[in-house]
């Protein structure tokens, strides 16, 4: 690729980092197969993933909300990490100081290989007690209509951040240096409309860090970035880190 090109700036600035952050959404795991949330695909029976992630949709019906995760846990069962899921384990493996920030819940990441990662929406595999709050791995594929804690008894959640519900603190904690002190932020397939990580790009950029994006689209921090690399994420990604 031409030293010059956008693709070769960023792939430069990556090289010379010296703390690098990467922000991803549902678009790096489009190309495993996993649905997006606004995209085409981003409906189940015609409902959006607004009205079933909010903890007042799982108090009028947890059934259905349950549905709904089962369908999403047993498609996602059925996915593997593809190459930008396996190129961003590369980076962290090879930068002394990365921080990965996904909105996701599929667990791709994790899957990967990725070790120095926030999911700062929760994880699609994890579920929390209504009553006790004890929070599990679970990995059942159909998992109960509605599954019952084994220390309590109570309904069980997914461990999952909704609408209107808090991130968790450490995540958020870990966010805010993370973005704060790095050089080099890398946003990958997100449309950038859920808050807070919306925000996160004009935080990084205030700090004085060098921002690119990877989506087929432009966004809303599309006017903030420094460079936009429109294509596939599975696409630009690995050409990012190929030995410099
Ligand atoms: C909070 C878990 C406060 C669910 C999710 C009005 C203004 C501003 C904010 C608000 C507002 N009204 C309400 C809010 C707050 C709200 C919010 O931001 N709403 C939005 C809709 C306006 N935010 C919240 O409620 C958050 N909490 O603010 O708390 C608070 C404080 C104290 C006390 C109480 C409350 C919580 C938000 C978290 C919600 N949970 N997920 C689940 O997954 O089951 S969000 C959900 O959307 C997913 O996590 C998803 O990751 C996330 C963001 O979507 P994207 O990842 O960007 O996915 P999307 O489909 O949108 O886009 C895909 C992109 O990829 C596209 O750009 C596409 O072009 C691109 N793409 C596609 N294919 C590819 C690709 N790119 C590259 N390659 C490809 N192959
Ligand atoms: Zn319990």
């Amino acid at each position: 690729m031409a030293p010059g090109s956008d693709l070769g700036i960023v792939k430069q600035r990556l090289a010379d980092a010296q703390s690098i952050t990467v922000l991803t959404g549902a678009g790096i795991s489009a190309d495993s197969g996993v649905p997006t949330f606004r995209g085409t695909d981003g409906l189940w029976k015609n409902f959006r993933a607004e009205d079933l992630a909010t903890p007042e949709a799982f108090g009028r019906d947890p059934r259905l909300v349950w549905e709904w995760y089962n369908w999403r846990r047993e498609l996602i069962a059925t996915k593997q990490p593809n190459e930008a899921h396996k190129t961003i384990v590369a980076l962290e493996r090879r930068s002394q100081d990365f921080w990965l920030i996904t909105q996701n819940v599929d667990g791709l990441h994790r899957e990967a290989g990725s070790a120095k990662l926030s999911e700062i929406h929760g994880n699609i595999w994890k579920v929390r007690c209504t009553g006790c709050g004890v929070v599990e791995d679970n990995r059942d594929v159909p998992i109960a209509a509605l599954p019952s804690c084994r220390q309590c008894g109570s309904l069980l959640r997914p461990h999952i951040v909704w609408f209107g519900e808090s991130l968790f603190f450490e995540d958020l904690d870990h966010c805010s240096r993370a973005l704060s002190h790095c050089d080099t932020l890398l946003i990958i397939g997100t449309s950038g409309l859920v808050y807070p990580a919306a925000g996160f790009a004009s935080i990084a950029k205030e700090a004085g860090a060098f921002v690119a994006e990877i989506n087929l689209d432009p966004t809303p921090q599309s006017l903030l970035v420094d460079i936009s690399l429109h294509g596939r994420a599975k696409d630009i990604v690995p050409l990012l880190i190929e030995a410099v």
